[in-house]
């Protein structure tokens, strides 16, 4: 239930005397927000990791907590030449004072100060030396948030972890323990904002009885630095206001708007703003009406914009009324207004142009839309990656999304700088995840699906971090920080996510998991979905080959990424082998770099994802010693299932693509002979 937050005791002997000698009293002198937040935290981690109590005064202590303004004027010219903080980046810096040494944390905000003091915490649960400490930290995102798709009935939509946690029924009048704890999580991360509801939105979190609730958990986050935000269903101004039309250029919508905004802030001076989807699988937009994106997310900008609000608009739009490759949609659609959108619009979008795939190229608009704020949508929880039943670390996912390069001003133009403002100088900037929080005992379901909350957060703060480093922070801090443990089990986690692209979608298939609730194999028609939710629109197997063509002789979706790009990806022979079946159609004898042919290449494929699964079995099986009774057996069980299912989709995909390529199962297949 602690999360990375188990705050263990110290067993190294020689690190715990150290650490007790080095730490007796601390001298919080700012932060009238969360001062008592900071103390609590402290108090209950160094209580925890070194068995003894500090104090809090102001004289002799070995840790001084103060905003820059607050320094005394030896500790101000000790920190003169720190380099530039924004305000909610902080210093740790150990600085002589009279005969002993002090460690200073210090930073611009209140808020700076928590970060501070939640790194601080890790250095302790990570064994680091506390002396001569010198860290500068800057988030590099301004808004980092979750978006939770949390219906007001409590269901969750792709949700594998029970119930939703916000309990609607009770609040305002009920504050559960849960709120504080997931509002700890989160700022020890560095996450700073969430969504409450789900993008398919009910208007009714719009009215007056639910708003009071949303004040409540806004008034538990703040002191945490979580910034409350909720999705707004674009069509209320008819279900909730009496409203004949929701038209954004009609006087009396946007006067609703501006009136909805201005009681929200009335009752949430802090309330960061909107988050919308709209014309998209359905849901109510601009569109209804003939009116263009921009003018929707224009006018709910106007709304919010006298109280600094901001719009995150989503660029998931696609439609199978159109006859174009769904890749393309949502660039289609957008490009033609970039740079129109207000100042405080910010467009969100996912990391891939289809849909949380275990693996996709980036997203076309990160390179196309240079004229508006950017941000990016992750999916935290693993619709496509095995619900909560496969151990799948997705920080890796994360991190080849960042550090893919757009070349939009030369080489090396990574999302990553794209997203952070260096190549475009946006101003506002942001990053979102889809929660995979529920009300599940361990939050998360899989216990180590709560490594990718805490991956999301520790990208969301530093989106160049390397999930190698991150696995192993995460391993740390909430298991044991032995080398026995830690070094194969970071191997583990960062194997584990080519094992699920290889036993589920190898060498660039995508959206091949079962219809409707993506669990599962299902490369074959299911049904009577429209086109693009049915799998062979993705796969396009045929007697010639398989996978889908998107260069110039296809949908041409790959001209959207620029001349680079499309000229490497153009031809098989230099596409990337890991997107090779998201670009071309390949014929089935076509020899790959291995020499042997696509059909050969795909079945050893999945049968290396199975034996992956294999490997990360018998991993886990010498992890015993390390972690309590109850996660190892939970974690043996999942992993249990995890090869069973990925046995279940190479056998169901080799066997249902075999009716096309025609060509034997290889041998290393068990079940060839
Ligand atoms: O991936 C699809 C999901 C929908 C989701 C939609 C979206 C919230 O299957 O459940 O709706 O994406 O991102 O809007």
């Amino acid at each position: 239930r602690n999360l990375w937050l188990q705050y263990d005791l110290v067993t190294d002997p020689v690190v715990l005397r150290t650490y007790k000698e080095q730490l007796n009293a601390v001298d919080i002198r700012s932060a009238a927000l969360n001062k008592q937040v900071i103390q609590d935290e402290l108090q209950t981690g160094i209580l925890s990791m070194l068995g003894k109590h500090l104090s809090f005064t102001s004289s002799n202590a070995e840790v001084v907590i103060a905003k820059l303004k607050d320094l005394d004027a030896n500790e101000k010219q000790q920190v003169s030449k720190t380099p530039k903080l924004e305000s909610d980046g902080y210093i740790i810096k150990t600085i002589p004072k009279g005969s002993k040494d002090v460690i200073l944390i210090s930073g611009l905000s209140d808020n700076s100060l928590l970060y501070g003091t939640f790194h601080f915490l890790r250095l302790l649960q990570l064994h680091e030396s506390l002396s001569d400490l010198d860290l500068v930290e800057n988030p590099k995102l301004s808004i980092r948030i979750l978006n939770h798709w949390d219906n007001l009935d409590r269901t969750v939509e792709r949700g594998y972890a029970g119930f939703s946690i916000w309990d609607w029924h009770h609040l305002p009048g009920l504050i559960k323990k849960e709120y504080i704890e997931y509002a700890r999580a989160n700022a020890s991360i560095g996450l700073n904002g969430t969504v409450l509801n789900n993008v398919n939105a009910s208007a009714y979190i719009l009215q007056d009885e639910y708003l009071d609730k949303v004040k409540a958990l806004a008034d538990v986050f703040r002191p945490y630095g979580i910034k409350v935000y909720l999705t707004a269903r674009f069509s209320a101004p008819i279900e909730i206001g009496g409203l004949d039309t929701a038209d954004p250029l009609s006087s009396e919508v946007q006067r609703w708007w501006k009136d909805k905004a201005d009681e929200i802030y009335n009752l949430i001076p802090d309330f960061g703003g909107f988050l919308v989807k709209a014309n998209s699988e359905g849901q109510p937009g601009p569109n209804n009406y003939g009116r263009s994106h921009v003018e929707g997310a224009n006018m709910l900008a106007d709304a919010l914009a006298p109280h600094q609000g901001v719009v995150m608009w989503r660029a998931f739009v696609y439609s199978d009324e159109k006859p174009e490759d769904r890749a393309k949609q949502a660039y289609t659609e957008f490009i033609p207004f970039d740079g129109e959108f207000k100042d405080n619009v910010l467009l969100q979008v996912k990391n891939g142009p289809i849909d949380f795939q275990p693996r996709e190229p980036f997203h076309p608009l990160f390179s196309g839309m240079q004229k508006t704020p950017l941000m990016m949508e992750f999916q935290i929880t693993q619709e496509y990656l095995g619900g909560m039943s496969h151990l799948v670390f997705l920080p890796q996912l994360f991190e080849e999304t960042l550090q893919s390069d757009t070349f939009i001003k030369g080489k090396n133009s990574t999302v990553s700088k794209v997203l952070v403002g260096d190549l475009s100088g946006q101003k506002v900037t942001g990053i979102a995840g889809v929660s995979n929080i529920g009300t599940a005992r361990n939050w998360t379901g899989h216990p180590f699906a709560q490594a990718n909350w805490f991956g999301f957060g520790r990208l969301a703060w530093n989106p160049d971090l390397s999930a190698k480093a991150i696995a192993e922070e995460w391993l740390k801090m909430t298991f044991s920080t032995d080398p026995d443990f830690v070094e194969p089990m970071s191997t583990l986690l960062l194997n584990s996510r080519e094992a699920v692209v290889n036993y589920m979608t190898p060498l660039g298939l995508h959206h091949i998991m079962a219809e409707g609730h993506h669990q599962g194999p299902g490369p074959w028609v299911d049904g009577l979905a429209r086109e693009d939710w049915t799998s062979v629109y993705y796969h396009k197997a045929d007697s010639l080959g398989l996978g889908f063509d998107r260069t110039a002789s296809g949908s041409d979706a790959l001209s959207q990424y620029g001349t680079e790009i499309e000229k490497a990806y153009s031809k098989i022979e230099t596409t990337p082998e890991k997107y090779l079946l998201w670009f071309h159609h390949v014929p089935w004898d076509y020899k790959l770099k291995n020499g042997h042919s696509l059909w050969y290449n795909l079945a050893r494929h999945y049968q290396d994802g199975v034996l992956k699964v294999e490997d990360m079995i018998s991993t886990w099986e010498q992890m015993q010693p390390y972690v309590d009774e109850y996660v190892f057996r939970q974690t043996q069980m999942l992993l249990n299932i995890q090869l069973k299912e990925s046995k279940w989709w190479r056998d169901a995909c080799l066997l249902y693509f075999q009716q096309f390529s025609n060509m034997e199962m290889p041998a290393f297949i068990p079940h060839a002979k």
